[in-house]
């Protein structure tokens, strides 16, 4: 099923939810690890869309630190351009979680941004298997990308893609509470 525009789509965050790699967008994020190997998750995900191709691409660019980011062609998906990013493991929120995945954001944006990208859908960066409290991530997730709209000249479109509607509806309410809506 193609994933559906919630209400709160705006012209700085639309929230969809479904399969990232069905995305019709210029640019899809991979959570990816350092190593940028075809892993569990998303990442497997887009792996398996993209084809084997993907993790050739990758090879001479890692390792990936945490909260940096790297592009690469999308070759068998829909989309044109990969950008990989390392999300924080978390470990309760006092290794410099919160700063290392705001990071993860405004990396693959600015990425997106210089290659004059007109799209770009994100996945909930490390609320999977590294464990980030969800609620916490979408927090974060929408308050770095509005102010990325606040201070990056001609920011791409950009699409928070959720697997799972409790993803949704943390993402819903961080949204709402960015936008100062009552529930
Ligand atoms: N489309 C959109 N979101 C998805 C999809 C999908 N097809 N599949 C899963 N999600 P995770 P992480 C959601 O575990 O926590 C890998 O092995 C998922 O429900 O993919 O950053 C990497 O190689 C969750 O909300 O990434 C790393 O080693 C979100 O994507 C490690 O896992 C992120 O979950 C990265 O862990």
């Amino acid at each position: 099923m193609p994933p559906t525009i919630a209400p709160e789509n705006t012209s700085a965050i639309t929230i969809v939810e479904g399969d990232i790699t069905t995305l019709d967008v210029e640019a899809i994020v991979n959570a990816a690890n350092e190593a940028l190997m075809p892993g569990g998750g998303v990442c497997g995900a887009i792996h398996r869309a993209a084809g084997p191709e993907l993790a050739t691409a990758c090879l001479p660019l890692a390792p990936c630190p945490t909260g940096q980011a790297r592009i690469t062609p999308g070759f068998g998906l829909k989309a044109k351009y990969v950008i990989h990013t390392v999300g924080p493991v978390w470990h309760g929120g006092t290794r410099g979680e919160a700063e290392l995945l705001a990071s993860c954001y405004r990396n693959s944006i600015l990425l997106a941004r210089d290659d004059s990208l007109r799209s770009i859908a994100f996945p909930a960066i490390s609320t999977g298997i590294f464990g980030y409290p969800e609620n916490r991530a979408a927090e974060i997730a929408v308050s770095t990308i509005c102010e990325g709209a606040g201070e990056i000249p001609n920011m791409p479109q950009i699409y928070l893609c959720c697997f799972s509607s409790s993803v949704r509806q943390h993402l819903e309410a961080a949204w709402r509470k960015h936008k100062k809506v009552p529930d």
